[in-house]
């Protein structure tokens, strides 16, 4: 059974978080910047990195990253178990400050400052692993789309539901070697598919946003990544699958280091995150769903989206920063 529901009643983050949150991800993005179109990941992951984690530190929050930058030993900061904040509200973070390190290196579309804070316990441990996953939108029946179903079969069942033809539906798929018999499988269902380079917590968002044209979320990506796109469901309503992928015994013992004990288990959203959350993404670079940081004369701009599963409000924040401010 995967949860599709929450597990209990659960206690509504203080809503004036939701608008603490969008501090962290401007901080990021607005970091990373100056780093667009330089070719260096590394420069441009550590400039977003050492702005959020100063952004959360000023947050009245006793905050434990869950989902971070890597393990203690591999990441000096923004790690796994790291506290982060001043003191205060118990909360556990998802956390990736650039999500498109690639992107914002070659000055491509889509790269993401995103985090998420959940009540503590709440949110999957994901290993950083792979995880299958599919996602669409809100609005439709529960269990309209099954991870185990052939890709044709969802794509017919969606389009059945959105009342169109399997060729007007829209699937969004990283563009991987490893996708190629997916890839195939979807276009003999009749259907497009997007393909993009990196970035999939934005992947899976643009199932939720008409306007992207994307109908449906298949294919793996990061686990980590899968947590996060996840609590952006929550929020926005829509419905998603994963399981973790592993590749060798060394990954299976970090999941099981992370608690996971069956590891073939497929999560529902609920499953994913829990708990009540509120989510953040502010845009690096111009992409579908937010525009990038961009100076504008004196000021620096930057586009964010703020949610929370609480209420199911949705913010869009533009916000005119004072350079040097
Ligand atoms: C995935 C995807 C991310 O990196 O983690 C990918 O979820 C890594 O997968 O959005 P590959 O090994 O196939 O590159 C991103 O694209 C960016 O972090």
């Amino acid at each position: 059974m995967t949860l599709t529901r929450p597990p209990a009643h659960v206690k509504p983050l203080d809503r004036a978080f939701a608008l603490e949150a969008v501090r962290v991800t401007e901080a990021a993005a607005i970091a990373a910047y100056a780093q667009i179109g330089r070719g260096n990941e590394h420069d441009a992951d550590r400039a977003a990195v050492e702005a959020m984690r100063l952004a959360f530190n000023a947050l009245p929050i006793q905050g434990t990253v869950v989902i971070g930058e890597g393990e203690r030993d591999e990441a000096p900061m923004l790690f796994i178990g790291e506290k982060v904040g001043q003191g205060g509200l118990s909360v556990d973070i998802a956390l990736d400050p650039l999500e498109g390190t690639t992107l914002t290196a070659k000055a491509m579309a889509n790269a993401l400052a995103v985090m998420a804070m959940a009540e503590p316990g709440t949110m999957l441990n994901a290993p950083d692993t792979y995880m299958d996953k599919i996602a669409i939108g809100p609005g439709f029946e529960e269990g309209l789309i099954d991870l185990d179903a052939e890709p044709g079969d969802n794509i017919n069942a969606l389009a059945k539901a959105k009342n169109c033809r399997a060729d007007e539906i829209t699937a969004l798929v990283m563009d991987r070697p490893r996708h190629e018999a997916l890839i195939a499988k979807i276009r003999k269902s009749g259907a497009k598919v997007k393909l993009i380079t990196d970035g999939d917590v934005a992947g899976v968002i643009e199932t939720t946003d008409p306007a992207t044209n994307v109908d449906i979320y298949l294919g793996t990506g990061g686990a980590p990544e899968g947590v996060l796109a996840a609590a952006a469901l929550r929020c926005v309503g829509g419905q998603m699958q994963g399981r973790l992928v592993f590749r060798n015994d060394d990954e299976r013992a970090r999941a099981a280091k992370w608690g996971v004990k069956d590891l073939t288990r497929k999560y529902g959203l609920y499953d994913l995150v829990a708990g009540d959350v509120v989510f953040s993404a502010t845009g690096v670079t111009d992409g579908a769903m937010l525009r990038g940081v961009h100076r504008v004369g004196e000021f620096i701009t930057t586009e964010s989206v703020v949610m929370r599963s609480a209420t199911g409000t949705v913010r869009w924040i533009r916000t005119r920063h004072c350079r040097g401010a």
